[in-house]
């Protein structure tokens, strides 16, 4: 059984790496200017047509904004679409309203949005759709009346409860913890957290670990730096800095590898594998941490976005094909927000002993 978990596992990180090779180039072109970038249509009907699918993303510098842009745009390159990848300048909701604005004179057929507040979108993104423009989430959802469907990346019970664990487990039991989170509206963050908080207190085990503060370094590196250093001064008890963002844990790691401080302060969250790989060593920062493959989390927005397109309404029990990532079927929300989703899957743990092999895929 062990064997043939491995030879899947082995296969699955082929093809993951081979699409992201395929994928390369064309983040190569996507990624050289921020604001906005398109990628060639093919041959299609849908392409014909010229219908355009539009990714707007939390904001501009996040790397794993850069991984999720690139498989929402082979996506849409598979199906025929022509791809625009947005990126905003701040994670904030003005500069996505600007963004769900001018997409709308564009007249794109769908947009997909990683959402930097719940509720801010939703007199833009009904404008958008009047104009007949399908609107989903991804990765941070709106609220439920804001999008067709969202796409998940996994349980966001699950998250909350391998995030406490995780905690529990790093600090021995006992003792401080504080959150390093991104903004303080970002649904995502924000829904992993309220989880976090409810196991803590609903769950004994965990009555004499205690979250001293929850930080935001608003996914800004500078501004994740600092606020490191501000929770590490204010609470010098720190054993865990658990940070749900991949700009937040690397920020983090830096902090507490420059101070000194491994083995006293240890770090965990959602990392990217190729930003974390340098404080994932045996006397590294950060013995280990989650997180999803970005790039299918765009994928599958491409696809969700598609059948939008093609006459799907984001209702449970909503089927569709997703390319590589096969038939994949509109659920009711694992947040409980009362909306629908489309999930990618379960979080996945890296560890010292698998870093180095995804570090190289994303
Ligand atoms: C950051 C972003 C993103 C989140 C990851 C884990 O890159 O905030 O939305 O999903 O971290």
């Amino acid at each position: 059984m062990k064997k043939i978990l491995s030879v899947t596992l082995l296969i699955a990180m082929m093809l993951t790496l081979l699409a992201g090779c395929s994928s390369a180039a064309t983040t190569a072109a996507t990624t050289a200017a921020a604001g906005e970038t398109t990628a060639a249509a093919a041959t299609t009907a849908a392409a014909a047509k010229g219908a355009s699918y539009a990714l707007i993303v939390k904001n501009t510098g996040n790397p794993y904004n850069e991984k999720e842009a690139e498989g929402y745009v082979k996506a849409v390159e598979e199906f025929g679409g022509t791809a625009i990848v947005k990126r905003p300048a701040n994670p904030t909701a003005e500069d996505q309203i600007a963004m769900i604005n001018e997409l709308v004179s564009q007249k794109v057929a769908a947009i997909a949005i990683a959402a930097n507040d719940v509720d801010a979108l939703q007199p833009a993104i009904e404008k958008a759709a009047a104009a007949g423009i399908k609107v989903i989430s991804l990765d941070s959802a709106t609220n439920p009346a804001s999008r067709l469907t969202h796409v998940q990346q996994a349980d966001p019970v699950a998250i909350g409860k391998v995030l406490v664990e995780a905690a529990f487990d790093m600090a021995g039991g006992s003792g401080e913890f504080a959150i390093l989170s991104a903004t303080s509206t970002a649904t995502n963050q924000n829904t992993w957290i309220a989880n976090m908080e409810k196991l803590l207190k609903e769950d004994a085990k965990y009555k004499d670990l205690k979250l001293v503060k929850t930080a935001y370094g608003d996914d800004l590196r500078d501004k994740s730096v600092s606020e490191t250093e501000a929770l590490l001064q204010t609470y010098p008890n720190l054993k865990v800095i658990v940070a749900p963002t991949t700009v937040g844990i690397a920020a983090a790691a830096k902090v507490v590898t420059d101070k000194g401080l491994i083995g006293k302060v240890k770090v965990t969250g959602l990392g990217l594998p190729s930003e974390m790989a340098a404080y994932m060593t045996a006397t590294g920062a950060c013995p280990y941490m989650f997180l999803w493959n970005p790039i299918d989390i765009g994928y599958l927005a491409g696809y969700t976005a598609k059948a939008m397109v093609d006459g799907a309404t984001g209702k449970v029990g909503d089927k569709f094909e997703a390319g590589k990532l096969g038939a994949k079927e509109v659920v009711t929300a694992t947040s409980g927000d009362g909306g629908t989703e489309v999930v990618l899957g379960d979080p996945f743990k890296f560890d010292t002993a698998n870093i180095g092999e995804w570090s190289k895929v994303y």
